[in-house]
């Protein structure tokens, strides 16, 4: 079997959800640097990362994690009880569906990967600083999202809030989210997360 391949990019939150889970179980992969619109050949809605084992292609990065904790040894990313690993996934459906539309897009906007109405923007922004605190109740009550040991849910949170940080407004509402925080700390302080930060971070737009 040839060396795991994740075409994308360091930068995206994405591609570094599949790579975090690679690292967390200790598989041996290639970073293949590839731009959302440059793997159509692989990912017919043009979007990263893709994963590509020998002649085994797949796409979505749920799909790819799941397939990777089913087929390599390491530390299991999902639970085992049925209803914890309902509320993993839960915890990764609730991040897709809601910080991916609020936050990751007014950090896309910030960042200038597309050109959005201010008003969308501001909106983004504020839709983020009211979803927060439901992940600040969450990690109230246990130490990661869906329970007291790291989940897949985790890598799926973790590449979004890191980027926090370094935006001021962005900052105020993590910093305004003290489990969020200590969380964040937690995450920040696993190799897998060290490993997989970018050098290169997007710069704002102007
Ligand atoms: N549902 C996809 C989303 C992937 C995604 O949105 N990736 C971003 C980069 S972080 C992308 O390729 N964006 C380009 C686009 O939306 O056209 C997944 O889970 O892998």
């Amino acid at each position: 079997m040839t060396k795991l391949k994740i075409h994308g990019m360091a930068q995206s939150t994405f591609t570094r959800t599949v790579r975090l889970a690679c690292h967390e179980k200790g598989i041996d992969y290639e970073l293949v640097t590839a731009m959302p619109g440059e793997v159509g050949a692989v990912n017919p809605f043009g979007k990263i990362p893709v994963m590509v084992q020998d002649d085994f292609t797949l796409y979505e990065s749920l799909a790819i994690v799941r397939y990777l904790d089913r087929t390599f040894a390491g530390p299991r990313l999902w639970p085992d009880e049925a209803r914890q690993a309902a509320i993993c996934d839960q915890w990764i459906s609730a991040v897709c569906d809601s910080l991916v539309g609020s936050a990751l897009h007014y950090l896309a906007a910030r960042f200038g990967f597309f050109a959005l109405p201010e008003e969308m923007v501001t909106r983004h922004l504020e839709r983020t600083r009211a979803l927060v605190p439901i992940f600040d109740r969450q990690l109230g009550r246990s130490r990661y999202l869906a329970g007291d040991h790291m989940t897949a849910a985790d890598l799926f949170l973790a590449p979004i809030f890191l980027y926090f940080p370094g935006l001021p407004e962005l900052k105020s509402i993590a910093e305004a989210a003290p489990n969020c925080t200590r969380w964040a700390r937690d995450m920040g302080a696993r190799p897998s997360i060290k490993a997989t930060d970018s050098e290169q971070k997007p710069q704002l737009a102007a």
